[in-house]
């Protein structure tokens, strides 16, 4: 089914994305890391999250693209521009997936680039900029803390050598694993090559559905911070050891997950707070936990009251430590700050909504994106379509054929909108 373009409700030349090849190719990436109950484990830099970045890069290489892989396994798929002095679009998002996640969650945002390469590439358009299309490694931190790290790692925020030595729960580094994947390149790619970065994204809450609208013009990102605690009391017989004098480190976590609860509780409306991650050791039936990992989250969009949610977990901690004779240890693994978008960008895709006949609002976003990162370099925007009850970050996660198509004709729109500019 070819999709009547934007251009023929506008009368602009607009080239027609194709909404059956978009919705195939995000079909067929999807059994890369498929689960039975129809959702997605692709870990960052597991086998799985090489075979999805092998398929789209095959693609991108029949359409003449030129590849660069980075230190951290960012991948760049380029069509050149007319004007070789002129600055890259960058568009992108992410591949990988929650350990039982959703097939969109980043998936949509590449496809969709994906899609943008093949209809320029098939419709002959030149573009002045060059177009660039970016697959950001581990944006879930659901493997290698933190989160968004390979778009962190090109915003300049860390080193290679930082993160590179990040291990997973069974102790593999993420270099190791991108090695094994074919993904620990050598290609230097800097900001600097780029003049602004599009995100296209599904919304992950329910608004964009609830009122029928089909694309969300995203103006914010809600700052996130994440805390790794360790609780250490005393290992011991479970039949032996008296319960008064026990230094039980998961009785203490269970303490501190609660006021976790009532931290985010304690911010009615706004105050998101979660504890998703947790290990104990040794993790046996007959043996007191003598240690428990945690990982602590905290989302909102106003900073003050994130800094009100930290101060209020210190407490918390230092309360579990006293009441229950463990020792904690808090490291803060993640700080992302409340992003503001370019508001010249996000009246370009309101623009070019419009220009496509898509009904759009402007929203802020909850879950936390690669764009938050390129943020800081570039000038950035988002793009979102709606998800089904906005259901995200889990099996079920699922967006229409429809959605992903207006989605994919207003990013095109954008991009040669701001490449004609
Ligand atoms: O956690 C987030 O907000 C993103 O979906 N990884
Ligand atoms: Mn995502
Ligand atoms: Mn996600």
């Amino acid at each position: 089914m070819r999709f009547p373009l934007c251009s023929q409700v506008v009368g602009m030349t607009t080239p027609q994305i194709d909404s059956a090849r978009l919705w195939k190719s995000l079909t067929e990436i999807s059994v890369f890391g498929a689960t039975p109950a129809g959702g997605l484990h692709r870990l960052a830099a597991s086998k799985e999250d090489g075979q999805a970045r092998d398929y789209v890069v095959a693609a991108a290489r029949e359409l003449g693209c030129a590849v660069r892989i980075d230190a951290l396994g960012n991948t760049f798929m380029r069509r050149a521009g007319s004007d070789a002095n002129a600055k890259a679009i960058l568009v992108g998002s992410h591949l990988d997936s929650q350990p039982l996640g959703g097939k969109y969650d980043g998936i949509y945002g590449v496809m969709a680039g994906l899609e943008l390469l093949r209809v320029l590439h098939e419709s002959r358009t030149e573009t002045k900029h060059a177009i660039e299309v970016a697959v950001w490694t581990n944006e879930e931190g659901a493997r290698f803390a933190p989160a968004m790290m390979g778009a962190a790692y090109f915003a300049g925020k860390f080193t290679a050598d930082e993160l590179l030595v990040r291990k997973d729960v069974d102790g593999v580094q993420l270099g190791n694993s991108l090695t094994e994947i074919g993904y620990a390149g050598i290609d230097i790619v800097s900001p600097v090559e780029h003049k602004a970065y599009f995100e296209i994204h599904i919304e992950q809450g329910p608004i964009l559905q609830d009122e029928n609208l089909q694309i969300g013009v995203v103006t914010l990102v809600q700052g996130m911070r994440w805390f790794r605690i360790g609780i250490s009391g005393q290992s011991g017989h479970t039949g032996t050891y008296p319960m008064e004098t026990r230094r039980d480190a998961l009785v203490a976590a269970s303490h501190l997950i609660k006021a976790v609860q009532q931290i985010g509780l304690d911010q009615p409306l706004t105050g998101r707070a979660t504890v998703g991650h947790l290990v104990v050791t040794p993790n046996s039936p007959n043996v007191i936990p003598g240690h428990v990992e945690l990982m602590v989250e905290f989302r909102n969009p106003e900073v003050a009251v994130l800094d009100v949610m930290t101060a209020s977990l210190n407490q918390a901690l230092k309360e579990t430590a006293d009441k229950y004779g463990v020792e904690v240890v808090s490291k803060q693994e993640l700080d992302s700050a409340t992003i503001d978008f370019t508001s010249e960008l996000i009246d370009l895709v309101e623009q070019a909504a419009s220009a496509c006949g898509k009904t759009s609002k402007r929203m802020i976003s909850g879950a936390g994106h690669d764009a938050c990162q390129l943020s800081a370099v570039m000038p950035t925007t988002m793009i979102f379509i709606p998800c089904d009850k906005g259901i995200s970050h889990a099996e079920n996660e699922a967006i229409t054929q429809d959605w992903a198509a207006d989605g994919a004709a207003v990013l095109v729109e954008t991009v040669l909108a701001f490449d004609s500019k």
